[in-house]
């Protein structure tokens, strides 16, 4: 007792001072409400669901996870996943004692679940995102991290929490996610992390199957745009189409197709176009050699060097030829 005790003040002597407070939060709230940005993916929606079972488990409370938009269905059979509602579905209107979101990039992401945000008496954010309008009260941010799950468990362990086997493979699924395979890990910490996962227990394989889980539609969508990509500047540059029509059947950012052009022998730098609706059109970057951020940001978006992408404003075909024009003399 005494021992446990002992070690208690001293795990709190060394901890974060972001973490003291944290855990001081959630200690009185009577409601938390847990969130992350619209359109879900890996990272988002699992660190949302890892934290309301370390919620759980360390304080025995049941936050409210809520999402905007859609889930991939690749998602569907992680753990805790009916735990994360639609917001639209749930009664956002009592203001939250505390309010924690996650991995959501720039305010412009969040959507529907703002105004409850706003309303909580106290908002968290733990983000990995580069981001100079920061929302929360407090914030857990790292813009080196290579995925928020990354952010989570450094929180995990540093507060002492205790966990279980659905937060370990939550985590292991954002980190996996996120650095698509490890391939866009920004540094080792992602794969330290992992390996303390596999260790206690975490089955690679078995996620990744978990993961393959798509709909027939989207892979056949992916397909047809590998099949129909063009080609220019001597092949080095992929450019693929999905138009509006076919664009409701991705789920998720087309990451197959992706990844198929860039294994063409001679093919640099990948781009697939996503006509989300009429004049809104996503962009998706990818490359071998040449950092693509500084494309993406020319064309009002980001991301990592060789993975990053943006929505631009304007019709199909004029982005498409801005776009090629971009990678003249590249
Ligand atoms: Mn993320």
């Amino acid at each position: 007792m005494l021992h446990s005790l002992y070690s208690k003040i001293l795990l709190l002597d060394n901890m974060k001072n972001e973490t003291k407070i944290l855990i001081e939060k959630i200690e009185s709230a009577k409601t938390i409400l847990l969130t992350a940005h619209k359109n879900p993916d890996g990272d988002a929606l699992c660190t949302v669901l890892a934290l309301y079972q370390l919620i759980y488990l360390n304080y025995g409370k049941e936050a409210v996870c809520v999402y905007d938009g859609n889930v991939p269905e690749a998602l569907h059979y992680i753990p805790l996943r009916g735990r994360a509602h639609f917001f639209d579905h749930t009664d956002l209107s009592k203001p939250f004692d505390l309010a924690i979101l996650l991995d959501y990039g720039t305010v412009n992401n969040i959507g529907g679940t703002r105004p409850a945000l706003d309303a909580a008496k106290f908002l968290v954010e733990i983000d990995h995102h580069k981001n100079d309008n920061k929302l929360g009260n407090l914030c857990i941010d790292d813009d080196t991290a290579s995925a928020t799950a990354c952010l989570l468990y450094d929180l995990m362990i540093d507060a002492g929490w205790k966990y279980d086997s659905k937060v370990l493979n939550l985590l292991a699924v954002g980190i996996l996610t996120d650095t698509g395979n490890f391939r866009h890990a920004r540094d080792g910490r992602p794969l330290r992390i992992m390996a303390d996962l596999v260790e206690q227990g975490v089955e690679i394989n078995k996620l990744l199957e978990l993961l393959n889980n798509k709909p027939r539609k989207t892979i056949q969508t992916e397909a047809r745009a590998v099949a129909d990509a063009e080609f220019f500047y001597h092949n080095k540059l992929a450019v693929a189409v999905v138009d509006s029509a076919s664009y409701k059947n991705l789920d998720g950012r087309g990451e197959n197709a992706l990844s198929l052009l860039g294994q063409i022998k001679g093919v640099e730098y990948i781009v697939l176009l996503k006509e989300q609706k009429e004049n809104q059109i996503g962009v998706s970057l990818r490359s071998k050699s040449l950092p693509v951020n500084k494309i993406a940001e020319s064309l009002g978006g980001g991301g990592h060097m060789y993975a990053s992408g943006a929505v631009v404003r304007d019709s199909l075909e004029n982005v498409k030829k801005q776009i090629i024009d971009l990678f003249k003399g590249e």
